[in-house]
């Protein structure tokens, strides 16, 4: 009977922490609506299971509760009510799998027309990198990595030397164009993840992973590592603002490419021919 009354007190607590709970999903931002599809699905499944399950148990340990003078009958098998609980169990199951099916097959399937930016990260900073006006991103290896090439460039690609280097946190994306990110990680697993875009994936040292999104909404997000991956773990975080073309334009001609930080870091006087050579309109302003 204590037993009964404590699941129905299990499920009625859950049911009050879900509706009373502050920690709700962040209003979404991208594309990635089928992913909170999948999610919202999944949990309107589970719930149904677990309130009708937990419940239908409370009231046989209710209903069936030890009294003098009653007998159990032993009943193995039940082919009928086996069939039911297969047939069920399979629709559920295969409820909670199809949504999230189609939402991983959009997921990989990365537009023809979308911008490319990388994001690093490292232990425990996010820096980023945009392919210049070529729209393609230069070559770049671990073993290149110096304090004067903190990405590992090789200096020696021409599709590198117009790539714009963003060593700070802070990465812009524009408002309603697609863009796919290709993550790379110097040291251990990470995973770039912007809450209110939904997509995330992880960073493995070695290969580069990617995913793509359309930003929806303008506005200043959080980039979170979601993997755990040292002390500082907390601490590794990021800026993304999403916003219109023009202020976007306007951030990318801020930026410094790779050749002009290595004309500065020789000392020479390359600065403002390089950044005349950065012309936001080309490449990434595609
Ligand atoms: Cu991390």
């Amino acid at each position: 009977m204590v037993v009964a009354l404590v699941i129905a007190a299990l499920v009625l607590g859950s049911l009050l922490f879900h509706w009373l709970s502050p920690w709700w999903m962040t209003p979404l931002a991208s594309n990635w609506g089928s992913i909170d599809n999948a999610l919202i699905i999944t949990m309107w499944i589970c719930a149904v299971a677990f309130i009708a399950l937990n419940l239908f148990m409370a009231w046989l340990i209710w209903r069936y509760r030890h009294r003098p003078g009653n007998r159990a009958h032993y009943e193995p098998e039940n082919s009928r009510l086996e069939r039911r609980l297969t047939f069920w169990t399979a629709i559920g199951i295969a409820g909670m799998l199809a949504p999230g099916l189609i939402a991983w097959n959009q997921y990989v399937t990365v537009p023809a027309d979308a911008a490319v930016v990388e994001a690093n990260g490292e232990q425990w900073r996010w820096s980023f990198r945009l392919p210049g006006r070529d729209g393609v991103l230069g070559t770049a290896e671990p073993a290149r990595i110096t304090s004067d090439n903190a990405f590992g460039l090789n200096p020696k690609d021409p599709y590198g030397r117009d790539d714009l280097i963003v060593d700070t946190a802070e990465l812009h994306l524009p408002v309603n164009r697609p863009v796919k990110m290709v993550l790379r990680s110097k040291d251990v697993l990470h995973d770039f993840y912007v809450p209110e875009f939904r997509a995330k994936m992880d960073l493995v040292p070695g290969i580069v992973t990617y995913l793509w999104l359309t930003p929806t909404q303008t506005g200043t997000y959080d980039i979170l590592c979601a993997e755990l991956c040292g002390a500082g773990h907390h601490q590794m975080r990021g800026t993304v603002v999403v916003e219109d073309e023009a202020s976007y334009r306007k951030w990318l001609s801020e930026q410094m490419t790779f050749g002009q930080m290595a004309a500065e870091s020789r000392g020479g006087g390359g600065t403002r021919l390089a950044r005349a050579d950065a012309d936001p309109s080309k490449g990434v302003g595609r």
